[in-house]
């Protein structure tokens, strides 16, 4: 397939400021390119109400047909999401493949899912979108052709028959609850860590993925384009230069956006689970972007939904190595931690902080338990630095909390000298 060209188009309620346009359009844009699309135009109108036929007046509808034929455009990419009817009367009015932002960013999340569970959210997620699209026997697909908005996860093609879509989304539905089992089985495991489950969120190109290579050394794919990141990774981070011998999980997670289609947060409800249940939450945010307020209030309108304390997020403002203002950045954005994750500064800073939140009241101690399972148990409660047999069981040296350890002490009895 052949790098399709696209004319993005909007259109905005009379009373949006232009500010704002502008930033949903460069969005709509960068959605664009990051389908692999080139954006061969860009066009947008105010109006009143949308009009119920072709969302844009006639006369737009004309100005994009002449702008897409001067440019060569392939499709005709809308930030509003369509009705069937607007979808075919535009693509009949513009002769041109026409496909609305929602399944564009789909499009994006299809070509970008890796891990079996990310590709079943996102062909779930696509169906749920078709599905009420769909006016006839496979009509909508048939009529887009093939390249952006046609692809399905994996080499799979998406359906267009409406009893086969609904029997598709029960099967699909039924993996998931299957791989979720597993995922709730992983996260019992993780759970049964000591230490903290640290989850980065932010809005989409924020730099987690770039913040989480930094902490972690770990090679991670890290791109201009929107939504890098699909699958969530889990990577484990020493806090030994300022606290020897403590550590925290860090896991990466999909970014956010504005508006996200419906349909795609339903699906990612068991990734979006990753993020319900860290201990702490990093919220990365682009301090370089025009509207980082907007985006910054976007995430946490969703941490809001998926029911995350205030309490555990701790706001990290990223990329401050390109704001010039650097020095007196805390009076514009507020208490948080500033990071540039490309040049590693204010690591130390956000280390310090996470201890601080989760292992303030951490301290040394010597356990002995009678045997391996006692030790076992020990390992769920603490961290054990070091283990030696001795006479009664087993001596460890461990760091906890004097809570847990009294705890632990409870609940499985041992000696703590
Ligand atoms: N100048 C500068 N650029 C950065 C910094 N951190 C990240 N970037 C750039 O921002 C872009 C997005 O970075 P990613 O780390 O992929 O962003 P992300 O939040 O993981 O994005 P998604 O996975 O798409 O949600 C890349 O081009 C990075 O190189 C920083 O501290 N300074
Ligand atoms: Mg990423």
């Amino acid at each position: 397939m052949p790098v399709e060209r696209a004319i993005a188009c909007g259109c905005f309620p009379a009373q949006k400021p232009e500010a704002e346009i502008a930033s949903a359009m460069v969005e709509l844009q960068a959605l664009c390119r990051s389908a692999g699309a080139v954006v061969a135009g860009k066009t947008w109108q105010k109006r009143p109400a949308p009009d119920r036929r072709l969302l844009i007046g006639q006369g737009k509808v004309e100005e994009v047909r002449r702008l897409a034929a001067a440019q060569g455009a392939d499709l005709v990419v809308f930030h509003n999401v369509l009705t069937t009817l607007q979808q075919r009367n535009l693509e009949d009015s513009l002769g041109l493949k026409v496909i609305d932002r929602s399944r564009l960013i789909l499009d994006i999340f299809a070509a970008r899912a890796r891990s079996q569970e990310g590709k079943l959210q996102v062909e779930l997620a696509q169906l749920l979108y078709l599905l009420p699209r769909l006016t006839g026997k496979g009509v909508t697909l048939s009529r887009l052709g093939g390249g952006i908005g046609t692809r399905g996860p994996g080499e799979s093609k998406l359906e267009s028959d409406r009893r086969q879509i609904k029997m598709k989304i029960a099967r699909i539905r039924q993996k998931l609850k299957g791989v979720s089992r597993n995922r709730d089985l992983q996260r019992q495991n993780r759970r049964s860590l000591p230490v903290p489950l640290v989850s980065l969120v932010g809005y989409t190109s924020a730099g987690k993925s770039t913040l989480f290579k930094a902490l972690t050394g770990e090679n991670v794919f890290i791109s201009q384009e929107l939504f890098a990141t699909l699958d969530p990774l889990l990577r484990r981070v020493d806090l030994h230069d300022a606290h020897p011998g403590y550590y925290f999980i860090l896991s990466d997670t999909v970014g956010f956006i504005r508006d996200m289609p419906a349909e795609l947060f339903i699906s990612f409800t068991a990734t979006l689970d990753e993020v319900r249940q860290a201990d702490l939450v990093l919220h990365v945010v682009d301090l370089t972007h025009p509207d980082w307020p907007g985006q910054k209030n976007e995430v946490e309108k969703v941490l809001r939904q998926l029911e995350i304390d205030p309490a555990r997020v701790i706001p990290v403002f990223n990329k401050i190595d390109l704001r010039e203002d650097r020095e007196s950045l805390a009076a514009v954005a507020g208490s948080g931690i500033y990071v540039s994750a490309m040049e590693k500064t204010g690591l130390a800073a956000l280390k310090e902080e996470i201890f601080q939140r989760y292992f303030a009241d951490y301290g040394a101690f010597t356990v002995v338990v009678a045997d391996e399972q006692q030790l076992d148990a020990l390992g769920r409660w603490a961290i054990v630095l070091e283990k030696n047999r001795v006479s009664e069981g087993f001596q460890a040296a461990v760091l906890c909390s004097l809570e847990k350890m009294l705890q632990f002490k409870e609940t499985h009895g041992g000696a703590i000298r």
